[in-house]
């Protein structure tokens, strides 16, 4: 095992991290910017590092300042965590080359499914269903271009080949909008990652975000995890996810998990990873892999019983996978609410002083969060503070002990969206399972 982790991240996951790292036995290391003196996982950890200041540019973005911490506290190993470095192949790579084990897929995994096209490529091959499209970047060959928009039929969506998330993405309704749209793409995509390749898929007007939780230990071992449902996002952001996603094709949803695990051997995938699809009419298209622990996985440990992060941790120790595909069981129903320090109408961030923190408790729930009374949420980084994860035999229990938990929190001291939270676990329509990308935006506007 690991002797000893850098966690390379801070708030939430960075506690999370430290958690299972304690459970396995391996020593923590803590690093931290000037703004983050006072999180909670930095008095946790064996050791604390300070790496910069508070700007991420300056502290969680900066690759020289994280290997050094490294290299002074003598770690084995660094955990990205999510966001910041996480799917930044240069940084697994430096890691790697200074001698520290990378927590996650190896560096040319990273870069094959940061780059969509070659992503979609390799998933494709591997025979995971992908959305119809352009097989491949759109070049300057303006009439090749307008046959593949024949051929796929509108409306279509060109996308940037770096992009993912939602960057770098325009809709196009008819072939005379079309040339216009690729340029337009092309050269926001340049001036925004530095690589102007586009694609061209199909555009799906109304489906739900499924995804597809998979490990696999790069020794020829993957499973997957089921299925989660995260359509219920504003511009992009997560608002409420569950797991499993409800309502899918039994069928369409075998194949396709199966597919996922197939592809992770058929590419040799390290590590946790997480197939993003779009599902609609009973039918799942691949758009992107991501190569990261999610903020959303504990939905996934909650009915599965599988601890992510300890298998991550495991993984990169160079062990096998601790179960097998048929020792993974699906069991009961699971929701995660994002807790946000952020205006509930606005959305405006609201970072400020904790006056009071009360955690929800009981059976089925669990609150993954490094909040505390008197912490301070410093307003230099994303605005998530916690995730509240229930868990029931059923749908409707996992909803109860979420509506009742959402009652038991108190955040006092700054602006949270725990009145949306609330407001969302009583929607009739969420409350029937299955809605898609759209419903929570068309809620907020109405
Ligand atoms: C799409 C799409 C419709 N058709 N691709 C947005 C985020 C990025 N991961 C992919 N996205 C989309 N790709 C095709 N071919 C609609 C979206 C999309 C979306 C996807 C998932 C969750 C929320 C979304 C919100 C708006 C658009």
């Amino acid at each position: 095992m690991l002797d000893k982790v850098l966690i390379a991240n801070r708030g939430e996951i960075a506690l999370r991290i430290l958690r299972a790292c304690k459970e396995l036995g391996i020593k923590t290391v803590a690093v931290h910017s000037k703004a983050d003196r006072e999180l909670m996982h930095v008095r946790l950890a064996d050791e604390a590092v300070c790496i910069g200041p508070a700007s991420s540019a300056q502290s969680y973005l900066n690759i020289p300042a994280l290997i050094s911490a490294a290299e002074v506290t003598d770690s084995s190993a660094i955990h990205p965590g999510y966001g910041f470095l996480s799917e930044n192949a240069n940084f697994a790579e430096q890691v790697e080359r200074s001698g520290f084990t990378f927590i996650g897929p190896r560096a040319e995994t990273i870069r094959l499914m940061g780059d969509k096209v070659s992503a979609i490529e390799a998933m494709k091959k591997a025979g995971v269903p992908t959305v119809p499209g352009s097989d491949g970047p759109l070049g300057d060959d303006e009439a090749a271009s307008l046959a593949a928009g024949v051929r796929v039929g509108y409306p279509v969506i060109i996308k940037a080949a770096a992009g993912g998330g939602g960057r770098g993405m325009r809709v196009v309704h008819s072939e005379d909008q079309l040339l216009e749209a690729i340029s337009i793409t092309q050269n926001e995509a340049q001036a925004a990652f530095g690589d102007g390749t586009v694609y061209m898929e199909k555009f799906l007007e109304k489906p739900r975000h499924v995804e597809v939780q998979v490990l696999a230990d790069g020794q020829g071992n993957a499973i997957h995890l089921y299925d989660r449902d995260c359509s219920l996002q504003r511009r992009h952001q997560k608002v409420l996810e569950e797991a499993p996603a409800p309502g899918l094709d039994p069928k369409a949803r075998a194949d396709v998990l199966e597919a996922c695990r197939q592809a992770c051997i058929e590419i040799n995938y390290r590590g946790a990873g997480t197939f993003e699809f779009l599902y609609e009419d009973g039918k799942f298209f691949f758009i992107e892999m991501n190569t990261r622990v999610q903020v959303e996985h504990p939905v996934t440990e909650m009915v599965t019983g599988v601890d992510i992060v300890k298998e991550q941790l495991r993984i990169a120790s160079g062990l096998p996978l601790s179960i097998r595909q048929e020792d993974v069981k699906l069991n009961g129903h699971a929701f995660e609410c994002r807790i946000n320090a952020e205006d509930s109408r606005t959305f405006m961030p609201s970072p400020g002083k904790v006056t009071l923190y009360h955690a929800p408790g009981g059976l089925g729930v669990r609150m993954d969060s490094h909040l505390y009374t008197g912490y301070t949420v410093p307003p230099h980084y994303d605005s998530l503070i916690g995730k509240l994860i229930t868990w029931g035999a059923d749908r409707e229990i996992a909803l109860t002990r979420m509506r009742n938990a959402l009652d038991e929190l108190l955040v006092e001291g700054i602006k949270t969206n725990i009145d949306l939270q609330k407001d969302l676990v009583r929607d009739s329509q969420f409350r029937q399972g299955g809605v898609n990308i759209h419903y929570l935006e068309k809620k907020l506007a109405g």
